[in-house]
């Protein structure tokens, strides 16, 4: 590993208020950490023997983080896109067979080699734009077999590019054809859950909590299961509808509740007590046409952190820009770009539960995102324009 020393560059630290902005900044990296990080005037001698790389004034944030991706599927929904733009909903072509279960058949279908290959065009997307850690989630298997298979292409990711993956089992985000839900979550996902743990593929544990896939009462089975075995709970709450999700969520105290649109004033207060991490998706309320936004203002008042994320999955959001997803917070949603950004790095990091990124700060791992802006707004701003310079990934540049 090479130690470095980055000087000449404006930093984005998002330590502290506001974007935590430190002009004419220098920082020291060793052995993949960050050890110093100030204004160069003040840089102590033992560092100034580093390799230098001089950035031209360029911005340094915290390389970006997506913390609700469901990038490891096979085929894609590109004629249920049509069908919805014909007039069909979303929960209507769920019901008709359709949706996430039609995923789940052409995962089925594809051995592990196919899914890692269909996997990567999406992630090297992310990684264009600095991304170095990504949430990856089982539930387009619903079987054993294939949520393992999943879990593993996934994990398979680490070795074949420079990117840290976070694993979470979603076993129940669908009830398969050949099941009852409670079936399903008592003999297959809960069994399956304590597999997958067992061969060290869990990080956290999610669920879609929803009208057309499962109550809270199941839900809290398989909490139940994930508390047994220490492993974080996360959940897919109040998107298309108000069942009680997020309530759920923090009373297991959830790393995140995710989507919810559809979340009260109660929720956010909810949320706040038990530190649970709101994690918003414009790529999935953009493609299904909501017209529901989240309880920003609610969430602001109570002080719940908010994220931001792709969601990227074929169906919902087939989405693979963390800059858009940015923008897209802002414009949908009315966040401040300097919300968009903590939503992608400091806060996106507490929904995955790691301390040990998503801000600028000594001890820090050092995954960098170099840009060519002057002003961490302009990353926000701009629509299908990719400003980077250079990733950061473990301390080196990649
Ligand atoms: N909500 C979503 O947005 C994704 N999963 C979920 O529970 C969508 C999954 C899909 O449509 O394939
Ligand atoms: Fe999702």
């Amino acid at each position: 590993m090479t130690d470095a020393l980055l000087i000449n560059a404006r930093l984005a630290t998002l330590d502290g208020p506001g974007y935590g902005l430190i002009e004419r900044g220098a920082l020291a990296i060793t052995d993949g950490r960050i050890t110093w990080i100030g204004a160069s005037a003040d840089l102590p001698a033992d560092h100034a023997a580093l390799p230098r790389h001089d950035l031209g004034e360029r911005l340094i944030t915290p390389a970006p983080i997506d913390c609700h991706t469901h990038l490891i599927h096979g085929g894609d929904r590109a004629r249920e896109f049509e069908l919805r733009l014909q007039g069909a909903s979303y929960a209507e072509i769920a019901r008709a067979g359709g949706g996430i279960l039609s995923t789940v058949a052409a995962t089925r279908a594809a051995d592990e080699d196919t899914l890692v290959a269909a996997a990567l065009p999406w992630l090297d997307a992310l990684l264009a734009e600095g991304v170095a850690t990504v949430e990856v989630k089982s539930g387009y298997g619903l079987d054993p077999e294939t949520e393992l298979r999943m879990l593993r292409a996934a994990r398979r990711l680490e070795s074949l590019r420079q990117i840290r993956i976070v694993t979470t089992f979603l076993g129940a985000h669908a009830c398969p054809p050949e099941n009852d839900p409670d079936t399903y979550v008592d003999s297959i996902c809960i069994p399956t859950l304590h597999t997958a743990h067992a061969e060290g593929l869990v990080d956290a544990v999610d669920g879609f909590c929803e009208g057309i896939a499962f109550t809270p009462a199941q839900i809290a089975r398989v909490f139940d299961a994930a508390r047994a075995l220490d492993l974080p709970v996360k959940l897919h709450a109040e998107q298309l509808s108000h069942t009680g999700g997020t309530a759920l969520a923090a009373r297991y105290n959830a790393l995140s509740a995710d989507h919810v649109e559809y979340a009260t004033e109660d929720d956010a207060r909810a949320m706040a007590a038990a530190g649970t991490v709101a994690v918003l998706l414009p790529g999935a309320f953009y493609t299904l046409h909501e017209t529901q936004a989240p309880p920003i203002a609610a969430f602001r008042a109570q002080g719940v952190r908010m994220a931001l994320a792709t969601d990227c999955n074929p169906g919902s959001s087939p989405l693979s820009s963390i800059l858009l997803t940015m923008n897209m917070g802002c414009t949908l949603f009315r966040l401040t770009p300097e919300e968009a950004l903590r939503g992608i790095t400091t806060h996106a990091a507490a929904a995955l539960g790691l301390t040990d990124r998503g801000r600028l700060a000594p001890g820090l791992r050092a995954d960098l995102a170099v840009w060519n802006v002057e002003n961490p707004a302009e990353l926000a701003w701009r629509i299908g324009f990719n400003p980077l310079h250079q990733r950061w990934f473990n301390g080196a540049p990649c």
